[in-house]
């Protein structure tokens, strides 16, 4: 977003950040392991190709460092205000413009906000009995502490999403033993994950290979798009492909009977991993599906009554998703709050605004998540469009920009008998894409051609202009 103000011209702007550097989740995400299971070459922007990636799906400090070198480059450093976690922010009907407080206490004024907070940064723990009674270390995985030693520890990892598979099977070698409390397993696909070697990546510097490189990734994993969107009964090869994987690498039939789904593939997030369901087939490693009671001093006890006991927990238990955007404190025009026009459930026009709150914009809102490709495009759809809303506020010398609520009622009622049908919702599955409601606030159902298509130019007569 700041790269594409800076190249319109727009210098008058800050990029409030609650830490004391950039880099969100590559930069909280440090636990062993951490990588991006999307591949690199389309993990990053379109406008800034990278042929020098290391591998096909990049460690973490590796993507850290690619964020940092965008920033040096297209000169962003001096925008930054570090350590300014936004309080609030509340639109000012006179002036029509937000105020918005930092938790030090100071305001700004601005125009336009646009909130790249992003929907995967507050750390979820799970409400177990006890849990505070622990004695032992215990840490969420995107806030790994790293003065802990885990070696000839007996560790528990509570959780089997994305970071554990990929954390696991680092720590599980030089563990005494590592307890793996799973209360739903994932499918998982193998990883197709190679360094790439130095000639490739001279061929990938060469004019136009690096964006065949990231055209054909696109292309591929848009294909995968068909059984998402179009009927769950098509997410039989992908089925088929995570059952092998599984059965080729766990031979013990009682622990692959641990490790299968019962629910349709996709319905939560398909990982990927080569490495996971080996580190599970170690003596060392044991894997509880009976749910927890309970957690004491020195222990955590499973609901079948068996104490285990530990030295470390480690939270692998993800993110409060949906309500990351609700919690904030949010007031729009005539002083409604955020969490009032959204006590149904959280929803925007494709995503990025939302009825009575003028000039703001989001980021990886509501159902714009995906399933099978990379967020990075569509954010960058997201940030042409919000650089359209504001070539129209000055082409038309408009004070701010509100759309009408009636399109954007219209609009997510499409996009929820859309989504209906398909296998986020009807896979047979919780997940964190849904509500508490059961409604899907997460996901964009479509192809992603077709949110940067409808995303390409703004309606203006889906909004009010405000004078
Ligand atoms: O979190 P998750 P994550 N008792 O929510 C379990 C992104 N990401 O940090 O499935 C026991 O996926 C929960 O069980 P269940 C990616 O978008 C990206 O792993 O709800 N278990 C689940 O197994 C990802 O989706 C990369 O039944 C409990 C786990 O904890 C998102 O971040 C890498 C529990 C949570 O899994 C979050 O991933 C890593 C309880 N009370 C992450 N409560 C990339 O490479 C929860 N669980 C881009």
């Amino acid at each position: 977003m700041a790269i594409k103000l800076k190249q319109a011209g727009y210098h008058d702007f800050v990029i409030l950040e609650k830490a004391a550097d950039l880099g969100g989740t590559w930069r909280d995400n440090t636990y062993p392991g951490c990588a991006c299971d999307v591949p690199s070459h389309m993990y990053s922007f379109s406008f800034e190709l990278n042929p020098n990636w290391s591998r096909m799906f990049s460690p973490q400090e590796e993507i850290w460092e690619y964020m940092r070198a965008c920033v040096d480059k297209y000169g962003i450093a001096p925008h930054f205000r570090f350590g300014k976690q936004v309080t609030s922010l509340e639109y000012d009907d006179h002036q029509r413009d937000w105020e918005i407080s930092t938790a030090d206490g100071a305001t700004l004024r601005a125009k336009a906000v646009v909130s790249g907070i992003g929907a995967l940064h507050v750390p979820k723990f799970p409400e177990i009995k006890g849990r505070e009674t622990f004695k032992g270390p215990s840490f969420h995985s995107a806030e790994w502490d790293h003065d802990v030693s885990l070696d000839g520890k007996r560790v528990a990892v509570i959780g089997t999403g994305a970071s554990a598979i990929q954390f696991v099977p680092q720590i599980a070698p030089s563990v005494e033993k590592l307890t793996l409390f799973q209360r739903t397993p994932p499918w998982i696909q193998p990883k197709p994950d190679f360094a790439i070697p130095s000639r490739m990546r001279k061929v990938l510097r060469l004019p136009g290979m690096a964006r065949a490189m990231r055209n054909s990734i696109y292309w591929v994993l848009e294909t995968r798009a068909l059984g998402f969107t179009i009927d769950p009964k098509l997410m039989k090869v992908h089925e088929s492909m995570a059952r092998k994987h599984l059965e080729n690498q766990v031979p013990d039939p009682a622990l692959r009977a641990k490790l299968t789904p019962d629910y349709t593939i996709g319905c939560k997030r398909i990982l990927i991993s080569s490495d996971y369901y080996p580190a599970l087939t170690r003596q060392n490693v044991s894997v509880v599906t009976d749910g927890i009671s309970e957690i004491r001093e020195r222990s955590v006890v499973d609901s079948s009554g068996v104490e285990h006991e530990v030295d470390v927990i480690v939270y692998a238990t993800g993110f409060k998703v949906t309500d990351a955007l609700q919690e904030q404190h949010i007031v729009g025009r005539g002083g409604v709050k955020l969490q009032d026009a959204w006590q149904d459930g959280i929803e925007a026009y494709y995503g990025i605004t939302t009825a009575g709150f003028p000039n703001l914009f989001f980021l990886l809102g509501p159902n714009t998540g995906l399933g099978h490709n990379s967020v990075v495009f569509m954010i960058e759809s997201q940030v042409r469009y919000v650089m359209d809303c504001l070539h129209l506020l000055s082409k038309t010398q408009a004070r701010a920009i509100d759309v009408k609520p009636g399109r954007q009622r219209a609009y997510n009622r499409r996009l929820q008998e859309r989504l209906d049908p398909l296998v986020w919702n009807e896979g047979g599955c919780n997940s964190w894409y849904l509500d508490e409601h059961g409604v899907n606030r997460t996901i964009w159902p479509g192809f992603t051609f077709e949110y940067w298509a409808r995303t390409r130019r703004i309606k203006p007569d889906a909004y009010e202009l405000i004078y």
